[in-house]
């Protein structure tokens, strides 16, 4: 990760410190999660016990706007907070923490970047991987759950901080600029992948055209429903906290389905370079549809249902597409850790694509 070496020990505790947090520093270490933000761990010795909080630099580069994706995070956590009090179903579950600097702003701004500090959750799992059809259904109803708390969220006052980031044709047009441009020479040795996402244009729109009929409403979405952003309760296996509200935007609700199944349900990480590893597991899949339905049936239109299938290979076919551009544009937005990652990443998208064509109709959802 690019944290530890830009930054050294020394100015890392310095800004850990600039949070309003008690106690005794003893240590801050790097996690290595995500493709976007600088992530790490603090613990301080405070009166009954050690306690931990998890600090990340936010990227500048991928997000131009701090104050607003601030905003966005408060407003979303605020809500949640005030439902979980008094949902019988919901009742071990944990709206992420902010930490104020001592200022008492919801940021610092330091020398090196902004940075944001949460309340580490304690007692708990994340998953990258799923062998568990029970973590596959939980994770599910919990995304489910988490959008049906935003739908009475007053859309407006959430700030577009990624502009179309849910939109494939805008993903196209990306991808498109990309490949023109060409500037680090990389095209020519990616032609099977710039086919495979020329003969699939067309479903880049079906969404945005149904939107515009009105047949599939804007509603406001997590936008990241990566398993490993669902924290796991040790003690009772039930989901305690949704992580990662960077992307909580309006965009339509199969998105995060979508990103469900392409994450959850996949037999193999998102950078396997054996792509016979590569699929979609239909019994995870299967759990992913229930958990879903289990939150979100009384307000899917019959619409939204029929295309969940759809919905999962049109975010993984988008997320190919995305770390194809990314590739081709010479690795600036996703972090890489090896040379062609974002290719590999992309050719692993595109293929369980495939997986999902073929199996269809073992997909449908009634
Ligand atoms: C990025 O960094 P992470 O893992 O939270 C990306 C998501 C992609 C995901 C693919 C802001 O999320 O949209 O689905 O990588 N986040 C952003 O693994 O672009
Ligand atoms: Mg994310």
């Amino acid at each position: 990760m690019t944290g530890d070496s830009e930054l050294g020990m020394a100015a890392l505790h310095r800004t850990v410190e600039r949070f309003d947090i008690r106690g005794i520093l003893l240590s801050v270490l790097p996690l290595q999660r995500g493709h976007i933000h600088d992530t790490f761990v603090s613990t301080w010795r405070q009166e009954g016990g050690n306690k931990r909080y998890l600090h990340q630099r936010m990227n500048t580069k991928v997000f131009h706007d701090i104050p607003a994706v601030m905003h966005n995070i408060e407003l979303v956590s605020n809500h949640l907070r005030a439902k979980v009090d008094g949902d019988p179903t919901m009742t071990s579950f944990t709206g992420l923490e902010l930490v104020p600097t001592r200022e008492q702003r919801s940021y610092l701004v330091a020398g090196t970047g902004p940075w944001r500090t949460y309340r580490f959750v304690e007692g708990c799992t994340s998953h990258d991987h799923c062998t568990n059809p029970d973590h596959a259904y939980e994770a599910a109803r919990a995304f489910g759950w988490f959008q049906a708390q935003l739908a009475d969220l007053d859309a407006a006052q959430l700030r577009e901080t990624l502009p179309r980031f849910f939109s494939t044709p805008h993903r196209l047009q990306q991808f498109d600029d990309a490949l023109a441009e060409d500037p680090v020479g990389r095209a020519a040795a990616c032609l099977p992948e710039i086919r495979f996402v020329a003969a699939r244009r067309a479903m880049g729109s079906v969404i945005e055209e149904l939107q515009k009929q009105g047949s599939i409403p804007l509603r406001t979405v997590h936008g990241d429903t990566k398993l490993n952003n669902v924290l796991f309760d040790d003690g009772t296996g039930k989901a305690r906290c949704i992580v990662d509200l960077d992307t909580c935007m309006p965009g339509y609700s199969l998105y995060d389905f979508g990103d469900l199944v392409r994450f959850t349900a996949a037999t193999s990480g998102e950078d396997e370079r054996d792509l016979g590893k590569v699929g979609t597991d239909l019994g995870l899949y299967k759990a992913l549809v229930e958990g879903y339905l289990s939150a979100t049936r009384q307000f899917l239109s019959p619409k939204e249902i029929e295309l969940m299938p759809f919905a999962a290979r049109l975010v993984t076919f988008t997320i190919g597409l995305r770390f194809l551009s990314d590739h081709l544009a010479g690795d600036v937005y996703f972090k890489v850790h090896r040379e062609n990652h974002n290719l590999d990443r992309a050719r692993v998208q595109f293929r369980m694509v495939e997986r999902m064509e073929q199996r269809a109709a073992e997909m449908a959802v009634r």
